[in-house]
């Protein structure tokens, strides 16, 4: 059990479904994003944080025993957006733990850093990034932050290349990507109780029947996904109807990301 765990981007999706489960792994938890929060509970705090500012960062972190960074652009945004967030914002995150004792940080990377391999191909966390848009390659560069803090100076740091969290598939694609939240609760506990965590990266997808990614460098780990999106299958295909198998959007594993317009370009 943590005393105390930072929770960044906690007023987003996936913050907000993963707070009521966080006093399973810790006692108290901080809660931070740029956006304001109302309801804080009582083993709970709230600090406003813009990520991109350091010397804020640096505060927010002092004092914490673990971190999940879920802070930041989560979706294809100017590059401007995404450099605030993600690229200034992870380096101020990673340079705070490391002044403030190297808590271990859970990662929120995702998917799209491996957006451009096909659907066919089975991917390992060595596959070499293929990000399908600025955002993934903001999430890429995050991972390498991660690895760069591991060899020089000892951070650990699970990468979590999170599938689709959310309360449910929302399409056929999802059925492969989708992440039940209290699997993601189970893979962070675990994360933090490992006797070694080092320089990690997972695939955050639940026990779903159909699967792009192996997870067994990170299989040290023991994670193994309760939920499974087979129990919407047939609903989500049905409301789907049929794919073109010629759509990019279909082909690769990045979905929509692939083929969305260039944020410069609007
Ligand atoms: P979200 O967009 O709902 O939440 C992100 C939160 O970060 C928001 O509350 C936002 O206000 C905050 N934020 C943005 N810029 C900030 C800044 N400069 N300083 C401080 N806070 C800032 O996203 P969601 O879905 O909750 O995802 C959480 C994390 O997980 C994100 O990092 C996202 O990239 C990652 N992820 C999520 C997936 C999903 O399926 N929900 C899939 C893959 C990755
Ligand atoms: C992500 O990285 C996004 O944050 C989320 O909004 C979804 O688009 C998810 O990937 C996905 O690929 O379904």
């Amino acid at each position: 059990m943590l005393g105390k765990l930072l929770l960044t981007g906690a007023a987003g999706g996936v913050g907000k479904a993963l707070r009521p489960l966080l006093p399973r792994i810790a006692q108290t938890v901080l809660l931070s994003d740029i956006n304001d929060i109302q309801d804080v509970a009582v083993h709970e705090s709230f600090r406003r944080c813009d990520l991109g500012d350091r010397h804020a960062v640096d505060e927010l972190v002092d004092g914490v025993d673990g971190i999940i960074h879920l802070g930041g652009i989560s979706v294809e945004k100017s590059f401007d957006l995404i450099l605030n967030g993600n690229i200034v914002g992870v380096y101020n995150l990673f340079e705070a733990a490391r002044h403030h004792g190297k808590p271990r940080i859970i990662f929120a990377s995702s998917n799209h850093v491996v957006g451009y391999y096909r659907r066919d191909q089975y991917l390992d966390s060595t596959a070499v990034p293929r990000p399908d848009s600025l955002y993934g390659v903001s999430k890429a560069f995050g991972e390498n932050m991660a690895s760069f803090y591991f060899d020089k100076f000892g951070q650990e740091c699970l990468s979590v290349r999170i599938g689709s969290c959310f309360p449910k598939p929302a399409n056929p694609r999802m059925l492969a990507t989708w992440l039940h939240v209290e699997d993601l609760l189970d893979l962070c506990a675990r994360a933090f109780e490992a006797p070694r965590l080092g320089h990690t990266i997972i695939y955050g997808a639940s026990g779903n029947d159909e699967t792009w990614w192996d997870n067994r460098h990170a299989a040290f780990l023991g994670w193994k996904p309760k939920h499974s999106s087979a129990q919407w299958r047939a609903e989500v295909l049905a409301e789907a109807g049929a794919q073109d198998p010629k759509d990019p959007a279909v082909i690769y594993q990045g979905g929509a990301f692939v083929t969305i317009g260039h944020p410069s370009d609007e």
